[in-house]
């Protein structure tokens, strides 16, 4: 099948000036790095769909080109067009939007793109971006404690779960993960995809990647302990990502990632005047128009978070972080979290507890990188209980159920008081499951209800088996439900709906009827 897969982007050439964020990870261990029990080979996850861009040293320049959305045969159009001018395609854009990365000679590269741009099918060239990873150094791990609970209760040292992301697939677009890691006990899914030498995305050079992915879904660090990690490496060991590399990888998951999907972007640039176009925000758009959910990091510049891409698009989720006392971070005099209203909440970004690339733990997990997949571990443990929700639904619930308390007046102008609040309700039925033939009479059962939550409404009623018919539609607003019974109806079954993290669940607990 769709054999230019196996074509693809290019190594990284810089054509403009590049804003990047500063990442530094320390390379050496912290005393909180338990033993790690010594592991075979990294698995190497078998990938149904992998992409791998080659690694040949091109010397040219680099955009992508758009096409109008009506163009039809857009591949062979590509081929056409830069063939025309001796240059040849990188990546089809085909899921997010119609377009190619185009790599041109150096010599006449201008004159061509002017000619390209003139084209009627082209709706812009832009000249690739460059972006980075967000990640500053920090204290002490607090970061899971505090997300299961309100600023205003006490830590209790413990993390709440009962949801773990299970069949919810996150696709980290990083550095890549160090698979061999047992933080990941090889959960690893089906899809790679890498633009960086030295072409494997379970392995992490850079360290960002595993930050990344320990803090979503790791099995000691992260939020969504069961969730499925796939990783798409557009980050080199040193250096930057580009725009298409990262519109690349979101095209690509969003033509074969398995749903529900959420991505993970910790990485992006400050916006500059002369950029008008950005193929890796419409390639953001194009892929929540597919129903693939996006959580952005804010960036470390301090600035307004909307003056910085990609995490000014809406259709993310983007994410600022604060420190433990609930302040906006700071983390040195040039780095402190992004702000303003283009951040929808606000997760742990400073000493938070992460694995590393080197195999280990350590309590130094600090950015709006690490505060990001805070919130795609959430999103997971969300999905993995309703995963037809669309990403704007999600987004909804994500800051409907955030918690405030935080200390507004670090936070920047216009920034929401939002702080991330992780799903941990799990609720039982107490109360009869038998019944004596003989024992018509008044009934009461009881929901129970652990971990808090957020519970806004109860609805009760009682049914066949089959879920269907209502026999005693007793609708009432309490977490308790008394009924008569008359056992002349035979097994039935109690209905029992709450209201929570944006929407209903429910529980269904049969009753026997029994001779006594
Ligand atoms: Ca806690």
């Amino acid at each position: 099948m769709q054999s230019k897969r196996s074509l693809s982007a290019i190594a990284v050439l810089a054509t403009i000036p590049l804003l990047a964020l500063a990442a530094c990870d320390r390379p050496e261990a912290t005393p909180f790095a338990p033993e790690v029990p010594a592991r075979a080979a990294a698995p190497a996850p078998q990938a149904a769909h992998a992409f791998v861009a080659r690694n040949d040293t091109i010397t040219g320049e680099r955009y992508v080109v758009r096409f109008n959305d009506d163009t039809p045969g857009h591949e062979a159009l590509a081929r056409s067009l830069a063939g025309a001018h001796g240059g040849r395609v990188g990546y089809v854009f085909t899921a997010v939007f119609k377009g190619f990365t185009l790599i041109l000679p150096k010599q006449g590269a201008e004159h061509a793109v002017e000619a390209i741009r003139r084209s009627p099918r082209v709706k812009y060239v832009v000249a690739d971006e460059k972006l980075d990873v967000a990640s500053v150094q920090g204290g002490a791990g607090w970061a899971l404690d505090r997300i299961d609970q309100y600023w205003s209760q006490s830590l209790d040292g413990s993390f709440n779960y009962f949801q773990t992301g299970a069949g919810v697939n996150i696709y980290v677009i990083d550095s890549g993960i160090q698979g061999s890691h047992s933080e990941f006990g090889g959960r690893f899914g089906n899809l790679t995809f890498t633009s960086v030498y030295p072409n494997d995305p379970y392995q992490d050079c850079r360290g960002h990647g595993t930050i990344v992915a320990s803090a979503a879904a790791g099995s000691l660090g992260g939020v969504a302990k069961g969730a499925t990690l796939n990783s798409l490496q557009v980050i080199p060991c040193s250096g930057n990502a580009s725009g298409s590399d990262i519109a690349s990888a979101i095209d690509f998951v969003t033509r074969y990632g398995q749903r529900p999907a959420v991505i993970n972007l910790s990485l992006g640039h400050a916006l500059a005047w002369y950029e008008a176009f950005h193929p890796d925000e419409d390639a953001i758009r194009g892929a929540v128009a597919s129903g693939v959910h996006v959580v952005l990091a804010a960036g470390n510049d301090g600035i307004n978070a909307c003056n910085f891409s990609p995490a000014r698009v809406a259709e993310g989720i983007t994410v600022g972080a604060v420190d433990q006392n609930g302040s906006r971070a700071v983390w040195n005099a040039n780095e402190s979290s992004d702000w303003g209203s283009c951040v929808d909440v606000w997760a742990p970004g400073s000493g938070t507890f992460v694995a590393r690339n080197w195999g280990g733990w350590a309590n130094d997990g600090a950015g709006t990188s690490i505060a990001t997949p805070y919130v795609t571990g959430t999103v997971a443990l969300i999905l993995s209980e309703r995963p037809a929700l669309t990403p704007s639904y999600v987004q909804d619930i994500i800051k409907s159920t955030a918690t405030g308390g935080l200390n507004y007046p670090t936070l920047g102008s216009g920034s929401p008081n939002r702080f991330l609040y992780s799903p941990h309700t799990q609720v039982t039925i107490g109360g009869y499951n038998a019944i004596c033939r003989a024992a018509s009479g008044t009934y009461t059962w009881t929901m129970n209800i652990l971990g808090g939550g957020d519970v806004r409404e109860y609805d009760w009623y009682i049914g066949y088996n089959d879920g269907n018919d209502e026999i005693y539609p007793g609708q009432t607003n309490a977490p308790s439900f008394t009924q008569y019974i008359s056992t002349s109806i035979g097994n039935f079954e109690v209905v029992a709906s709450l209201y929570t993290y944006g929407g209903w669940r429910t529980i269904h607990w049969p009753v026997s009827i029994v001779e006594c």
